[in-house]
């Protein structure tokens, strides 16, 4: 590489990625093929439009590659009409907003503490801005309270409801959800971004013949490139949805991310990427119950999913002070805001997920040692020698 300061980074982020035990719940590895279409030639060319229907010359073989991607989506998630085309997760929510909802119509989602993503209503958020955003909490166990949803939903009558979260580690009930939106006529948005792989593997339950819309990053558990997808069983709907990702949100696709989404979807048809998914749920699991055995609160009681989030601040430790000692020792977790926390600031949970680490081969022994570490470094977060111990581990651990 000519730019030796770029490629200084790239090594030291190779080196930072292979010498640290990713813990954080939206990220996964990527497979070589998927990061080979993403570095391919399908990233000098512009297509703005839909196959067939493009405004440049050129794209017969880029319209292969998106109908490729599209039908594989489709086949995937047991839906008729797919996107490929958002960018992120983002604007995959805000294409449906603009498909479905008129400026200033109220839309009804998981409370940002409770776990909810910034697009699903957070006031500075233009989901939360230009929309009238409105929010269902958690009761005292950490569960969705479907009553207490139904209650509000009635309340404040929302034009759409989002069902979906980036905490939320038990499993959300898609048909109740939808009997809820029935019930106040409102559309059903399933945001399955953190999910989508294990939905795929059969491991959740699949939103997709309930919710009149589903969005999905692809990045998370699916293990494919960054980026996301829009699915749908109604025409209408999808026609909607469709023109506001091109031309009202978007410009040309990224057809070497489109490219890579088809490989990720190839690769989540493979029966290996059932057996993975399966053994990331099981690491979380086991990771749960390791950490409820050692007296730590668990967010949501537990987990069905890939994620957990435990409450340090019930130890003594913010959640700022716990992510950054655990980094100081090659453990990378994010800080997570929990029920009751004042200040965005000052959270008090860690968010621990297994994509990562399952990827990389860990299982049921690894995950159990890194419990024990971060224990550790919790109990010992102001301890030097103890922490540089625990380090020297984490890299034993790594090496094996
Ligand atoms: N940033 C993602 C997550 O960490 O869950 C959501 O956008």
């Amino acid at each position: 590489m000519n730019d030796k300061r770029i490629e200084k980074e790239i090594n030291s982020e190779i080196k930072r990625q292979e010498e640290t035990i990713n813990l954080i719940a939206s990220e996964n590895i990527i497979s070589d093929d998927v990061s080979i279409t993403l570095g391919s030639v399908l990233s000098n060319k512009y297509a703005e439009g839909y196959c067939n229907k493009r405004y440049y010359g050129g794209c017969n073989i880029v319209d292969n590659i998106e109908e490729i991607c599209i039908n594989r989506a489709c086949k995937l998630f047991g839906v008729s009409f797919a996107n490929v085309q958002p960018y992120s997760g983002s604007i995959a929510n805000l294409a449906v907003y603009k498909a479905l909802l008129n400026i200033g119509d109220a839309i009804l989602g998981m409370d940002l503490s409770a776990g909810g993503h910034l697009t699903h209503g957070y006031k500075k958020s233009i989901s939360g801005s230009e929309y009238k955003s409105y929010f269902y909490g958690l009761n005292n166990n950490g569960e969705i309270d479907y009553e207490n949803v139904l209650q509000i939903a009635k309340k404040v009558k929302p034009k759409l409801i989002i069902a979906g979260s980036s905490t939320y580690s038990k499993k959300i009930d898609f048909l109740k959800f939808r009997k809820i939106a029935n019930e106040v006529g409102a559309y059903l948005l399933a945001d399955i971004s953190h999910i989508a792989g294990l939905i795929v593997a059969g491991l959740y339950q699949n939103p997709c013949s309930f919710a009149d819309v589903v969005t999905s990053t692809t990045h998370k558990t699916l293990r494919g490139p960054r980026g996301a997808i829009i699915l749908s069983n109604n025409d209408l709907i999808m026609k909607k949805i469709n023109n506001a990702v091109f031309p009202f949100l978007q410009g040309g696709p990224h057809m070497n991310t489109i490219a890579a989404k088809a490989v990720c979807f190839y690769e989540a048809m493979q029966k290996e990427f059932i057996d993975y998914q399966k053994q990331v749920v099981k690491n979380a699991y086991l990771m749960c119950e390791e950490f409820k055995k050692i007296g730590y609160k668990i967010v949501n009681g537990g987990t069905d999913t890939h994620m957990f989030t435990i409450n340090v601040k019930e130890k003594g430790v913010s959640g700022f002070e716990a992510e950054k000692a655990l980094e100081e020792v090659g453990i990378i977790v994010n800080r997570n805001i929990i029920f009751g926390d004042k200040n965005a600031n000052d959270v008090g949970g860690i968010r621990i997920g297994t994509p990562s680490i399952t990827t990389r081969g860990f299982k049921e022994k690894e995950a159990c040692k890194i419990v024990f570490f971060i224990d550790q470094v919790l109990k010992n977060i102001k301890n030097d020698l103890k922490k540089q111990n625990i380090k020297k581990e984490v890299k034993k651990l790594l090496k094996k």
